[in-house]
């Protein structure tokens, strides 16, 4: 990957820092081209064309080869590297984690963060289920992370990346992390790694 790729993505969407973190903590170089997400920006012809699926994260290289979903870039960019553990059991189950990433803690979590705090609706607007399935995961984590520093043994995975992204901001969604102290210490270990400020 000599080449530097385009990342278009949006500052305030954990899904488009995820692949810019790992890229940052590789020293890879990219380019980074802000999307709006909330204003139609990635539903135009020609973001459409980079992402059929019209969303950020999207990286592009060069000869015009494009790959979305934050976890498949984040898994082609830290290929090789110790992010991703050589061992097949260890790395089977770092996917656990990025699957069940995708599937019950980011359309939980992140929704109702985008909801409550980018878009401003009131508790009342938002449907309850949010609530419960986010704290439901968020006691998930806790359980593994009152066990091992990371979530895939004692080092820092793509795993670790893609549960931080909205963990660390899920207070602006209406999470309370003091509920969960094993998670909130993880928080601040993967925000050190990676060299990231404390959220708010
Ligand atoms: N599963 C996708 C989710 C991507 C996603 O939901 N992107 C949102 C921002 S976080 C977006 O672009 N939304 C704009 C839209 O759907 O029009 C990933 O992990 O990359």
């Amino acid at each position: 990957m000599s080449d530097a790729f385009t990342l278009y993505g949006s500052s305030s969407s954990g899904n488009s820092l995820k692949p810019k973190w790992v890229a940052d903590k590789l020293g890879i170089p990219f380019r980074w081209v802000e999307v709006n997400t909330f204003n139609g920006e990635t539903r135009t012809p020609e973001f459409l064309k980079l992402n059929p699926a019209g969303q950020a994260p999207v990286i592009v290289y060069p000869d015009g080869r494009a790959l979305a979903q934050s976890n498949a870039i984040m898994l082609h960019l830290a290929e090789g590297s110790a992010l991703v553990p050589r061992d097949a059991f260890a790395r089977a189950k770092m996917f656990e984690w990025m699957f069940w990433e995708q599937y019950s803690h980011e359309p939980t979590i992140a929704v109702r963060i985008a909801r409550k705090h980018y878009l401003g609706m009131s508790d009342a607007e938002l449907d309850p289920a949010l609530l419960t399935k986010g704290n439901a995961a968020l006691a998930r984590l806790e359980l593994q992370l009152a066990q091992t520093s990371y979530l895939v043994g004692q080092g820092l995975t793509l795993a670790d990346v893609a549960l931080v992204a909205y963990t660390r901001v899920a207070h602006r969604g209406g999470f309370d992390l003091g509920q969960y102290p094993a998670v909130k210490a993880w928080v601040a270990r993967v925000e050190g790694d990676l060299g990231l400020k404390p959220a708010d």
